[in-house]
């Protein structure tokens, strides 16, 4: 059945079974499965049920944590059959997630989906300070900054990212977008943002949006 593997892909990755998702993926991949169905209808979908069950305290850190390792080894297999062709980037794009906020598998997403999409992603990691970020910045003189951001008390801090750019002369030669999921559009036009992005695919929209 075509969807029975979306199922054990999702019940794998919520059981935080790490040790086994590498093979189930990567037969998945050899069998020429959709790698975009793959993601949003089981790998995606698997972390919310998480969140979910940690929301209502059935679950806690430990098992968030072995549910993240799951994912991230499947989508370390499916990253490199996104790769766009790097002969033409389409822009350069720094991602990074905010101070105080370590969820990385979004922007890890976005940031492979860029990638697929032609674009140069310099990805800066997580966890960055403002400081370090407009040093970086100021190096790198990327076309479009995407921000992450998980939780709600990190939120606040995208838009001190925008305000220092504004201080330092650098807000209008980068188009900046925001996503994660506690953020909207509405936050994202309060802070000043050029875009908020709701997934992966929007992201790539967007970027391509900022560049023709
Ligand atoms: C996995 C996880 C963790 C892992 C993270 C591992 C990792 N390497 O990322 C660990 C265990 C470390 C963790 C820790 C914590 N977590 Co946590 N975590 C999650 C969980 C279950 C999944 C997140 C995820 O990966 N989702 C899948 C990805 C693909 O989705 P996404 O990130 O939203 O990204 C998509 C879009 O939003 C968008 N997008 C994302 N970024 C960007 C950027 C741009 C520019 C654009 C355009 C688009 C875009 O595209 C992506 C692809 O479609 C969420 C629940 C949830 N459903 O969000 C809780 C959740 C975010 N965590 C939560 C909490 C509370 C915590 C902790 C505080 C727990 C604790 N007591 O310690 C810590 C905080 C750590 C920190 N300082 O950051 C809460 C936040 C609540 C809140 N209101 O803020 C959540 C919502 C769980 C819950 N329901 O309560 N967590």
């Amino acid at each position: 059945m075509p969807g029975d593997y979306l199922d054990e892909v999702r019940d794998v990755i919520v059981a935080g079974r790490h040790k086994e998702i590498e093979n189930i993926v990567q037969g998945l991949i050899d069998k020429g499965v959709n790698l975009n169905e793959l993601i949003n209808e089981a790998m995606i979908p698997a972390m919310d049920i998480v969140g979910q069950r940690f929301a209502r305290r059935e679950i806690f850190v430990p098992e968030m944590l072995v549910s993240a390792l799951a994912m991230q080894k499947g989508l370390a297999l499916i990253k490199p059959l996104l790769k766009g062709d790097e002969s033409k980037v389409a822009g350069t794009v720094v991602l990074c997630t905010v101070k105080g906020d370590i969820h990385d598998i979004g922007k890890n997403l976005v940031g492979m989906m860029l990638e697929g999409g032609g674009f140069k992603v310099v990805d800066l990691g997580v966890n960055l300070s403002v400081d370090d970020l407009l040093t970086h910045i100021k190096q790198i003189r990327p076309d479009i900054l995407g921000l992450s951001a998980l939780l709600t008390t990190t939120m606040p801090e995208m838009g001190k990212v925008i305000q220092a750019l504004a201080d330092h002369g650098l807000r209008d030669s980068v188009k900046v977008m925001v996503g994660g999921a506690p953020v909207d559009r509405r936050f994202a036009d309060s802070i000043g943002a050029d875009a908020y992005g709701e997934d992966a695919l929007e992201a790539v929209r967007l970027a391509r949006e900022f560049i023709t």
